[in-house]
């Protein structure tokens, strides 16, 4: 079988750990990289958790630190609901650090896209910081990129205010970034196709082997 080559972007949260864990196992999916951003708790965490993730599923995927925080607002994170650590609760092994790049996300999303003989699906599990930077910075990678599959935004109640979901609602400016660039509307798994936010993540990362119809950033 052909795997689908696939970068995660991602802000673990147990969330996204559910979502990983599927697209790591995943028979239909090569997940070649995993980017990590502040947005459920801060950078720091969010990429040692990626690390453990990754450690604690035997796996040899490079893990890229990306920002810090959103483009333009200060990052009001979802420690609250995912506790201090993103994942409070979960006991892990001390990750395999080696896995962690020492080039930041942008650059190694860049790298991943271009150097990748097929298209690469983005699957954007977190703010779109990082997604959107490496759009506005590298404008060549976008032929490179089947699709972005993106968990966010809500057709229903929020869970970040009533009417907006955490990951839009956390940096606005690069979700409108992330759809001008890419001159499409994203198909999006947002909080109306689950009841939780892990529902959403794990239906995003299935979404990410099948064919979705209408996006192509290289038309
Ligand atoms: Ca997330």
């Amino acid at each position: 079988m052909s795997k689908k080559p696939v970068i995660i972007d991602t802000d673990p949260g147990i969330d996204d750990a559910v979502a990983i864990a599927i697209a790591l196992f995943a028979e239909e999916l090569d997940v070649r990289l995993i980017t990590t951003v502040g947005g459920n708790v801060g950078i720091e965490h969010t990429t040692d958790n990626a690390l453990k993730l990754v450690s604690f599923f035997g796996k040899r995927v490079p893990v890229a630190a990306g920002a810090a925080e959103p483009l333009v607002r200060e990052l009001v994170d979802a420690s609250n609901v995912h506790g201090a650590s993103g994942m409070e609760g979960w006991e892990f092994d001390e990750p395999d650090r080696s896995l962690l790049l020492e080039k930041n996300a942008v650059d190694a999303m860049r790298d991943a896209l271009l150097s990748s003989e097929e298209p690469v699906t983005i699957v954007a599990l977190a703010p779109l910081t990082n997604v959107a930077l490496t759009l506005k910075a590298y404008p060549e990678v976008k032929s490179h990129i089947e699709r972005i599959v993106l968990m966010g935004g809500t057709a229903a109640r929020g869970n970040k205010g009533v009417l907006s979901e955490f990951n839009v609602a956390t940096d606005p400016e690069t979700a409108a970034c992330a759809c001008v660039a890419t001159r499409t509307p994203l198909p999006s798994t947002g909080l109306s196709c689950g009841p939780s936010g892990c529902a959403s993540a794990t239906t995003t990362a299935r979404a990410a082997t099948v064919r979705w119809r209408g996006f192509s950033p290289r038309a």
